[in-house]
């Protein structure tokens, strides 16, 4: 009697959020159904601190995404203590997935003087317990664009240690295995070194679940080659996580062609590649848009929303951009793999050595310990790769890398943003730095 009362309960509770959950096997996504999941996604930020607590507008945004034909959003910020649990079933019923940013403007890894402490911790912790809920949750991201240049690039180890410990606390609490990541600035002088360091190492409770980059290399009318994505490619081709787009969209070149989907969910690129997130869907100062909820006001008017730009309302898309992605990603619908016929073999890269200026950890450093300083003693053990200073409880023998690093990543043959560190309402703070 009880327990056909519970089965009743578990199986409203199953039909409201009727999603298959998503995990990584090898370097791929897969649904609890065994297909293969490609990311098509919007990054979903309208409001500076959490855009997932206003039902009326999730469903009014759910509805046109769907027609879009995204399966995913981005979100940067949110509040834990806020009730998402109406907008994250109308997520789920529209079939958009949520890929969510642990951190938020108080607690984010900084690459300069970088720490990582229980404050931090708690915090993500927080974001994870709310979420964790939703069979939804496609992922967390540990931090966005941390590093941005090859000199700060000891920061790295702080980063790896937030995932070990979110991970860890994920694993205690028994919460679904959901994916751990970090979502990179593509820079090409670091992103080589930096992509197989996020991966590296014996040990996987110490390395990220997935890799992901924010790249704009593609502007207008470009190509596979001409575009650099070729070169991206050459990097990915034996990593062993998932590895996808966790921004991308130039606006170089208008309208909008969205012409590297179709590469990214094309033969070359989808053996390693999972897909990618588009920049994103309200239209701000950055002019990134798909969509807007009316005219821009004067940001020094009586009540003006943020910058001036609606930040609710029915969204209106913003054309051709949007029909052009909506085209591309209509025709665009790769099946992959099947879980069950999936047996991968690649193991984790060697971790880079130290390269001065380009990549200053050596090898498979011992990752800051929760609350570990940062001091010179600490910035020195991790460029020499020897065990970190006495604070910290590390094991690790900081073997060098087997294999020597390169000089940065091969420079795109056409054109590359550089240090384009868009994040959340990314005022452009790149430069252009054209071959
Ligand atoms: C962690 O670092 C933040 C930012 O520097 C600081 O405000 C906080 O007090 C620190 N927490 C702990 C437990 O040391
Ligand atoms: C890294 O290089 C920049 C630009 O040259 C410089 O301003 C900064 O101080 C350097 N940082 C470190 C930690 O060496
Ligand atoms: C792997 O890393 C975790 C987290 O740091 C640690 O608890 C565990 O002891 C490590 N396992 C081995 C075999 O070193
Ligand atoms: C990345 O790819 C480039 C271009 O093929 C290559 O020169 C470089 O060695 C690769 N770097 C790593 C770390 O695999
Ligand atoms: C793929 C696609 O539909 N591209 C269109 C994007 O918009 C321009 C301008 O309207 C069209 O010329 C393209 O055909």
């Amino acid at each position: 009697m009880k327990s056909a009362l519970l089965s009743c309960l578990l199986a409203g509770l199953t039909a409201v959020n009727a999603i298959p959950t998503i995990s990584v096997k090898g370097n791929k996504f897969f649904t609890s159904e065994g297909d293969q999941f490609f990311i098509k996604g919007i990054a979903y930020q309208l409001v500076p601190d959490d855009p997932l607590v206003d039902n009326d507008q999730c469903q009014r945004d759910a509805t046109l995404m769907k027609d879009l034909g995204a399966n995913s959003i981005r979100v940067y910020h949110v509040d834990p203590d806020a009730d998402h649990k109406g907008c994250m079933s109308t997520f789920a019923d529209a079939g958009i997935y949520l890929w969510v940013d642990l951190d938020t403007f108080n607690t984010q890894i900084e690459q300069v003087e970088p720490h990582w402490n229980k404050t931090q911790l708690d915090a993500f912790n927080k974001v994870m317990d709310e979420f964790q809920q939703f069979d939804n949750t496609a992922g967390f991201f540990v931090g966005n664009e941390v590093l941005t240049t090859g000199n700060y690039s000891f920061a790295a180890p702080f980063v790896k240690a937030a995932a070990r410990d979110a991970k860890a606390y994920r694993d205690s609490k028994k919460y679904r295995n959901i994916p751990v990541g970090y979502s990179a600035a593509d820079i090409s002088s670091l992103r080589p070194m930096l992509q197989n360091y996020m991966a590296c190492g014996t040990n996987a409770s110490e390395s990220l679940d997935f890799f992901s980059l924010n790249a704009y290399e593609w502007c207008g009318k470009s190509d596979y080659k001409l575009s650099g994505y070729s070169e991206l490619n050459k990097n990915v081709t034996s990593y062993n996580i998932p590895i996808f787009f966790s921004e991308t969209g130039c606006i170089v070149s208008r309208p909008r062609l969205f012409d590297d989907q179709a590469a990214i969910f094309g033969p070359e690129m989808t053996p390693y590649w999972s897909g990618s997130i588009v920049y994103e869907w309200i239209e701000e100062a950055n002019n990134y848009g798909l969509i807007k909820y009316g005219e821009k006001v004067d940001p020094a008017s009586p009540s003006a929303p943020p910058d001036g730009f609606p930040r609710s309302g029915t969204p209106v898309p913003i054309q051709p951009d949007f029909s052009n992605l909506s085209k591309q990603w209509k025709t665009l619908s790769p099946s992959g793999v099947k879980a069950s016929d999936y047996k991968p073999t690649m193991t984790p890269p060697p971790c880079p050595a130290y390269t001065s200026s380009v990549w200053e950890v050596n090898g498979a450093v011992a990752l800051p310990t929760l609350g570990q300083t940062f001091d010179a003693k600490v910035q020195s053990s991790i460029t020499a790769g020897t065990v970190a200073s006495s604070s910290a409880t590390g094991t690790g023998t900081g073997t060098a890398a087997s294999s020597s690093p390169t000089k940065g990543g091969a420079a795109s043959p056409a054109r590359e943003i550089k240090g384009m560190g868009l994040g959340l309402f990314g005022v452009l703070v790149g430069f252009f730095w054209w071959l």
